[in-house]
């Protein structure tokens, strides 16, 4: 008798665990589909706020082709020399062409002090966090910067090779760096922002005889990603190889302004 009374309690018990056990899975399956919505949700979000970036960069195109602006987009890893690009650009072609720049950082107006003293228009973004610019903070900066009218607008973006490489500014050409102390693999490590760039400057080339950078592999990695890409090497520095970058700036000037007859773009105050 007692034998019986306690197999039915042991039985009782199964039945409890099975059930604890059944509770369990459900709750890990309803965890797993929490974990699903959320993640689907940031997708919708993420979605979102790139559908609105592409259609104001967008109106930020039409803007520029209707003034006939050439629009750079630079973007590499922080300290490969864009600031130090900028200035000794703006410094040799400053008597020649209306250039203006928009510079992105997470911190600090250092960059548009550096380059203030050329006498361009020069405005910092600071992100305060953000990895990279969106179209809304140029569109909020450009009617500073367009002070009169501008023959190239170049953006510097925060210093990243990954994020920047997505948003599009409305720019006409991205335009990556690479200094020749960061490693020739760079290319094939961050692939995307060297497949979207139509230029690819290597930088620091006056450094070479004190790394191991291989200048030949360098560009044959690029190509390895993009072969169309413009390939220039050149020293901020020392100015060697500057002059065909500033001739590849001023031939793309030209182009832009013997574009025919555009529709008229919407305008930003
Ligand atoms: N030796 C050498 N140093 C450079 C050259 N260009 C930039 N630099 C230095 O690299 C550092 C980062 O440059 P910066 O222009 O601020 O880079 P950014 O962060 O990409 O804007 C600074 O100390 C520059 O003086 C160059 O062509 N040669
Ligand atoms: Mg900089």
């Amino acid at each position: 008798m007692k034998i019986g009374v306690k197999q039915s309690v042991m039985a009782k018990l199964d039945v409890k665990q099975s059930v604890m056990a059944k509770l369990d899975v459900k709750q890990s399956v309803m965890a797993k589909i929490d974990v699903k919505q959320s993640v689907m949700a940031k997708i919708d979000v993420k979605q979102s706020v790139m559908e609105a970036n592409n259609e104001l960069a967008a109106k930020l195109r039409a803007h520029w082709a209707e003034r006939r602006a050439l629009t750079l987009n630079m973007i590499s890893s922080p300290g490969s020399g864009k600031t130090a690009l900028l200035e000794k650009t703006l410094l040799r072609l400053r008597d020649r062409l209306k250039i203006g720049i928009l510079v992105g950082d997470v911190q600090t107006e250092n960059d548009a002090k550096r380059l203030a003293v050329y006498g361009s228009p020069v405005k910092q973004i600071i992100t305060s966090g953000t990895c990279h610019l969106e179209a809304h903070m140029i569109e909020k900066h450009l009617p500073f910067v367009e002070q009169g009218d501008l023959d190239v607008l170049i953006i510097e973006n925060v210093g990243n090779l990954i994020c920047p490489s997505s948003y599009d500014l409305g720019e006409d050409f991205k335009v990556v760096l690479l200094s020749t102390t960061e490693g020739e693999d760079k290319p094939l490590k961050y692939p995307g922002i060297f497949r979207r760039a139509q230029v690819a400057m290597i930088t620091k080339i006056d450094l070479l005889p004190y790394t191991d950078f291989d200048l030949d592999l360098a560009e044959r990695n690029i190509r390895s990603i993009h072969n169309e890409t413009d390939i220039l090497a050149l020293s901020s520095r020392t100015g060697e190889g500057f002059d065909r970058w500033l001739d590849w700036l001023q031939q793309r000037v030209q182009e832009k302004r013997s574009l025919g007859a555009a529709e008229k773009g919407p305008e930003f105050s």
